[in-house]
């Protein structure tokens, strides 16, 4: 099996005037972000806004992302409150060779937890993929501890987790009852704690602009230069910081912008950054971070 530990950027979905899919600047945040050193891409996560596109557009996506990465690491975000959405993008997952499938747990309804274990079993058996279990309770309102998480990891139909929350007990559980399989860390201003405790490397939103400093991150640590590596995390988490003050997609989104890109905003009801918000990006994070060739 392919080696898929490393950084993953959780791609930005660029946005037309129009509100379509910027294929173009998508293309080139794909380039940018091999240049910057990341691994592999988690394509249609909540980074992407993935949860408020229709099916046809997220197949764009994944298409777009294959085609222009062909030798990153690609995992593909199928989750969706219907089921049947699910099961069409996993099949798409597969059809394009994706590595691995993903999904966030079905919320909403407060689902028991044998309900989700066996939505999550459904996708990958149908799909014939391995799935990547998107672990991620504040935003999904699911809670699973060990015992619920262990049962994905004992099963050869799962791949591992994609782990973000801060509770890193559980984490370092998890890894330590199951050290083969994969386990990335979802919080970026975390990723060190993360690989502390036994990730596998990290999946991130900051990534698309940043990913050079989580590689860098995840180098250090893996030479054993813990100092050096938070150093680089403190540069990072000054920058989240500015981030969260604005919201931090949307944030993103117009980093983007400042860098070249034509990104266009997140999707309503998300709101627009404010002039103020921009000033802030543009003195307090631009000159910090690595240059893109658009
Ligand atoms: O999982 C992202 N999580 C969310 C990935 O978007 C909820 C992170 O990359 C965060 O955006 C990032 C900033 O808090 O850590």
């Amino acid at each position: 099996m392919k080696d898929l530990k490393g950084i993953y950027t959780a791609l930005l979905t660029p946005f037309d005037r129009n509100g379509k899919i910027n294929e173009e600047a998508l293309k080139q945040l794909v380039k940018h972000n091999l240049n910057l050193g990341a691994d592999g891409f988690y394509v249609c996560g909540s980074t992407g806004e993935a949860l408020m596109l229709n099916v046809e557009e997220r197949k764009q996506i994944m298409k777009i992302v294959k085609e222009n990465a062909e030798s990153a690491n690609l995992i593909a975000h199928i989750g969706s409150i219907s089921e049947r959405d699910a099961h069409a993008l996993a099949a798409y997952a597969k059809e394009l060779d994706y590595d691995l499938i993903s999904s966030v747990a079905p919320f909403y309804y407060k689902f028991s937890f044998p309900e989700i274990r066996d939505y999550y079993i459904r996708l990958a058996e149908k799909s014939d993929m391995k799935m990547l279990v998107y672990h991620i309770p504040v935003f999904s309102g699911v809670g699973m501890g060990f015992d619920e998480l262990s049962s994905f990891l004992e099963d050869d139909r799962f791949a591992g987790i994609k782990f973000t929350s801060n509770d890193f007990f559980t984490m370092e559980r998890c890894k330590n009852r199951f050290p083969d399989k994969l386990l990335l860390s979802g919080y970026d201003e975390m990723i060190l704690s993360g690989l502390a405790m036994g990730a596998d490397g990290g999946i991130g939103s900051t990534y698309n602009f940043m990913a050079d400093k989580f590689v860098l991150i995840r180098k250090l640590f893996l030479e054993g230069k813990t100092e050096e590596a938070r150093k680089v995390q403190n540069e990072a988490n000054r920058i989240i910081s500015v981030l969260i003050k604005i919201g931090v997609m949307q944030a993103e989104k117009e980093i983007m912008n400042q860098l070249g890109f034509d990104f266009g905003h997140c999707l309503p009801p998300f709101k627009k950054v404010t002039a103020e918000g921009k000033k802030l990006l543009k003195e307090e994070v631009l000159p910090y971070i690595r240059k893109a060739d658009v």
